[in-house]
């Protein structure tokens, strides 16, 4: 396939609203930028949000009655709305902030879980989460002493299905990424959570490569529980959200507990607050909330079904480039082709270590991650030390992989592969 990637103009005003990438790195190189995976840059129009929040109407929400408070508490509750409406919540309740998709899978563990499981429950989950949908749901088993089980992925890191009937058979909970940070790959996610239904259990899915990046409807999808973290998707670091069905959420006991989540308070009882501020205990991180409901006013005006094309387009453009890098040894990893995968590539170079290659990579302005991704028991099955990882968003161009593929052909050379 051969990338359409976008109008000039269209990406022309893109690179000019990301003021990072103009800024040329220590070395005198333009900045490649292809970690979003780990993180996003964030545009002008974010920044300029938390600058007008702090110079202009900085002030602790919900309890104000002053002016500044009062813009404050607004604009806060207005950018729980633009999420509410971005993954197609039915009410703005159903979304609570949270600092990132870890805190929001760990308030369901604590809350939900605790509450809903026992001895002789099961966990499912699959083997290619990241070490935060997995971790939390071993320590639920721990001191539940539910058992944890996995839907396994085959060489390509795509999900097998053939024993999911067993699998989710006493299964109380369907704990599974949408997206795969570390191959891309995408969970059949509208006939897991039919199946996993069907068989009484409830649905969390890890959307913090998916959200950021197509279009999510839960209502479609039906999912019980959705975390996403902001900062992956054009937002500031540290604000994140789980959503929830109003109903799960009403049954749950809260998570961290003291101001603003509570309605009353005496000596020895407390009364607590309506949704969402029972899950919201202190002070909100009022400024980055907003900033992420200008994240999601960007990414709207682009339109998510442009994202994803997007994505697809440039991810197909960097395996046929990379494909030129086969005959030095390098090796691509995950689901092809392109449809069947986020803007996720996952490669090594010959038996050159990850980092290395990273690090040479690094030399020319070009930034991927190296490493086991946040997902061990996932390189330990496929018997990978580590990979490199490029990982593609909005603003990323053809030149970029230009510069990714150029800059590999010079890490072979360093490392004598012919
Ligand atoms: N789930 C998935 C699928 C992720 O990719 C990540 C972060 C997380 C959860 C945790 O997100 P956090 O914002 O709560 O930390 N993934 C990556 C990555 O691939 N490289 O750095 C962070």
């Amino acid at each position: 396939m051969t990338a359409t990637v976008r109008p000039d103009a269209v990406q022309e005003r893109i690179l000019r609203d990301f003021p990072i990438l103009h800024k040329p790195t220590s070395r005198g190189k333009r900045l490649v930028y292809l970690d979003s995976a780990a993180t996003s840059q964030k545009p002008q129009a974010v920044i300029d949000a938390l600058v007008k929040y702090y110079s202009e109407y900085n002030a602790n929400i919900h309890r104000g009655v002053y002016e500044i408070a009062e813009l404050a508490t607004t604009a806060f509750e207005e950018a729980r709305g633009k999420i509410a409406r971005f993954i197609n919540a039915a009410e703005d309740a159903e979304v609570i902030w949270t600092r990132n998709s870890t805190e929001a899978i760990n308030l369901v563990s604590f809350t939900w879980g605790i509450q809903n499981l026992r001895r002789g429950d099961a966990i499912v989950t699959t083997q290619v989460e990241h070490h935060s949908n997995l971790v939390p749901w071993q320590l639920l088993a721990e001191r539940t002493g539910a058992e944890l089980r996995f839907i396994p992925v085959d060489a390509q890191g795509v999900h097998v299905l053939d024993d999911l009937d067993r699998l989710l058979d006493g299964a109380k909970l369907l704990a599974l990424s949408h997206v795969s940070n570390t191959l891309g790959t995408i969970a059949p996610l509208d006939m897991l959570t039919k199946r996993a239904h069907a068989a009484g259990a409830r649905v969390l899915v890890d959307a913090a490569q998916s959200v950021p990046h197509m279009p999510v409807d839960v209502q479609k999808l039906d999912v019980d529980f959705m975390a996403v973290s902001g900062h992956k998707m054009l937002g500031p670091t540290g604000i994140g959200f789980l959503y929830g069905k109003r109903a799960l959420l009403e049954a749950m006991p809260p998570f961290l507990t003291g101001g603003d989540m509570i309605k009353r308070v005496e000596y020895t009882h407390t009364e607590y607050n309506e949704l969402p501020w029972k899950f919201e205990a202190g002070t909100s991180n009022v400024a980055d909330a907003i900033g992420l409901g200008v994240a999601v006013d960007y990414l709207r005006e682009l339109g998510m079904d442009w994202v994803r094309a997007h994505d697809i387009a440039l991810t197909a453009y960097a395996l046929e480039r990379l494909a030129e890098l086969e005959r030095r040894g390098l090796v691509v990893y995950g689901p092809l082709p392109a449809e069947n995968r986020a803007g996720v590539i996952s490669f090594n170079l010959g038996d050159v270590h990850a980092h290395d290659v990273a690090s040479i990579l690094d030399t020319d302005g070009v930034c991927v991650r190296a490493g086991h991704h946040c997902t061990m028991p996932l390189m330990e099955k496929m018997g990978w030390p580590a990979t490199a990882r490029a990982s593609f968003y909005v603003y990323n161009t053809e030149a970029d992989v230009d510069a990714l593929i150029a800059s590999l052909h010079k890490a072979a050379d360093i490392f004598k592969l012919k």
